[in-house]
């Protein structure tokens, strides 16, 4: 609920990454405060609000949850055209998706909103054993001077 006289802010929020990365979760954690185990892959892209109340202002959040199956990808640019805040999602166990991220980080400094926030997320943490991406060559890449953190079912509090 918006706080009474609080500035209140609009916010473009856009979700990329590869299928099965854990975009969907992520929205969900966020909106219902939920993890569906048996998430279906999303079709074209799916749509969530969420309203965040800080101090300063109230910010209410329109969430484009995108699908990361190859054959949306022409869809993308509908929906992070005009984003204040994009979030790049790869997941720690699987260093195809790491890769599918760095060319998204790319598309966006390239065609993306130069103004928006971008962050890129390391999903699954709770997947260490099976880990194929290593924090430290993440951040040393210098194809990612953007904000870095990891995330998984095991730390769902930290979406919020
Ligand atoms: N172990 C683990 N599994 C997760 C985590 N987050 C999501 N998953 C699982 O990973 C699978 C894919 O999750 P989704 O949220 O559908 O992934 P997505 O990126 O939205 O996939 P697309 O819609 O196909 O692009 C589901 O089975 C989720 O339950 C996590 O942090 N840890
Ligand atoms: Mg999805």
């Amino acid at each position: 609920m918006a706080r009474p006289g609080n500035k209140i802010i609009q916010a473009k929020l856009v979700l990329l990454g590869d299928m099965g990365t854990g975009k969907t979760s992520i929205a969900l954690r966020f909106v219902k405060g939920h993890f569906f185990p048996n998430q279906e892959p999303t079709i074209g892209a799916a749509f969530f609000t969420q309203i965040l109340s800080l101090s300063e202002a109230t910010v209410k959040f329109d969430i484009w949850d995108t699908a990361g199956q190859e054959r949306y990808h022409s869809l993308a640019p509908m929906y992070y055209r005009g984003a204040a805040a994009a979030i790049v999602v790869y997941d720690i166990s699987s260093v195809d998706t790491f890769v599918r991220a760095k060319k998204w980080v790319q598309e966006l400094q390239t065609h993306g909103n130069q103004k928006s926030v971008m962050a890129l997320v390391a999903n699954k943490s709770d997947l260490e054993p099976k880990r194929e991406v290593e924090a430290e060559v993440v951040l040393r890449s210098s194809s990612y001077p953007v904000p870095f953190l990891s995330l998984g079912i095991d730390k769902c509090r930290s979406y919020k």
